[in-house]
């Protein structure tokens, strides 16, 4: 006796219903924060893991397992094997080799280069339409490499680059005006980290673009304030791996936020790493972050965001300083 009675007169699914997939490649601490906000905020149909370290992949993998009772659900996979990505919506690589004490960044580069040559062309080979969404640090460098290296239209291929900053921008302006972070506009451009960009002008709250109305009323502020600001977001990340070791859970949010935007087509405005050559000056082929528009297609244009004369240079500096590290990795 069979424990379901099948229902007379069923029509098949829809063939034209959608099953998606998303594949987390790196099982650490950014891949697990990621994998755990997709599954609570129910964006695939089908999630994932690939890492090398087999016993900590599978622990992964049970752990999420057993708290289906409490999530919507997911079908949740994992292997140390790229096959089992095959066909995937999405690919976002988190897997890095982490810094040796006295390891210069070009060697740790170099090894991260190393890695991905084994990563990214299974990746490609199993799921030739996917997005690749790069979040391994240097971002800005290794999307570059996982452009080249999977021969991908550099629409299909993104970092997420200073989606993080920005997000980290918003609440230090949101928590000084005590109001909610989603209502404040604001944007980090260039490469994520220690040399990005701060676009003062692009913030706007409810509607209200901050500086001018601050300039409209006489009220004065110092570039000093401004600058200490952008400094805190900087700071942000150093303070947050001092205290606790990496950070997580804020990459993890704004990860599966780039995620549903791409998998729901959300067609959103996010600061993201994309193939920068064309823009703002900039000649050479390196990937920075501008506000890209983002949907099912990957990246599906970049905003007209006005720089001023000093945020181009610094903008085009990045690039250099990219373009040169790149010719130095030989790829
Ligand atoms: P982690 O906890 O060391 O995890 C890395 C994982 O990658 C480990 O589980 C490894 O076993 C795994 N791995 C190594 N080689 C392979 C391989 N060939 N295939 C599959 N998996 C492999 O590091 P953590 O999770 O803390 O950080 C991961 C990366 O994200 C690092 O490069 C960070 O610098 C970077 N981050 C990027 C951010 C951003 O905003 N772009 C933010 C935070 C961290």
């Amino acid at each position: 006796q069979a424990f379901f009675r099948p229902i007379t007169n069923a029509a098949p699914p829809s063939p034209t219903k959608r099953h998606n997939k998303i594949s987390v490649i790196g099982a650490g601490n950014v891949g697990m924060a990621i994998a755990q906000t997709i599954l609570t905020q129910d964006l695939t149909d089908e999630l994932v893991l690939v890492d090398t370290n087999t016993d900590k992949l599978r622990g992964e993998m049970l752990d999420l397992q057993h708290a289906a009772a409490f999530l919507p659900r997911t079908k949740i996979n994992s292997s140390a094997d790229s096959s089992v990505t095959a066909g995937s919506d999405l690919c976002i690589v988190t897997a890095g080799a982490r810094q040796i004490v006295g390891e210069s960044r070009l060697n740790l580069l170099q090894r991260n280069l190393s890695l991905f040559r084994a990563i990214i062309p299974p990746l490609v080979r199993y799921s030739p339409d996917t997005i690749l969404l790069i979040v391994s640090n240097p971002v800005d460098i290794l999307t570059y490499v996982a452009w080249k290296l999977s021969g991908f239209p550099s629409n299909r291929v993104i970092g997420s680059g200073t989606n993080l900053d920005s997000s980290r921008f918003r609440f230090l302006i949101a928590d000084h005006l005590d109001l909610n972070a989603q209502d404040v506009q604001a944007y980090i451009v260039g490469e994520h980290g220690d040399s990005s960009v701060a676009l003062w002008s692009s913030i706007s709250i409810g509607g209200v673009p901050v500086l001018s109305f601050l300039e409209s009323q006489h009220i004065g502020y110092e570039k000093e304030t401004l600058e200490n600001i952008h400094k805190s977001v900087i700071d942000g990340a150093y303070e947050v791996i001092r205290l606790k070791g990496y950070t997580s859970w804020a990459i993890g949010y704004s990860v599966a936020n780039l995620a549903r935007s791409f998998i729901r087509d959300q067609r959103k405005i996010h600061p993201v790493s994309v193939l920068a050559k064309g823009f703002y000056g900039i000649d050479g082929e390196v990937f920075l972050s501008l506000p890209a528009l983002v949907g099912r297609g990957g990246v599906l244009s970049v905003t007209n965001v006005h720089l001023n004369e000093e945020e181009t240079q610094r903008l085009k500096d990045s690039a250099k300083t990219i373009h040169e590290v790149q010719t130095q990795l030989g790829i």
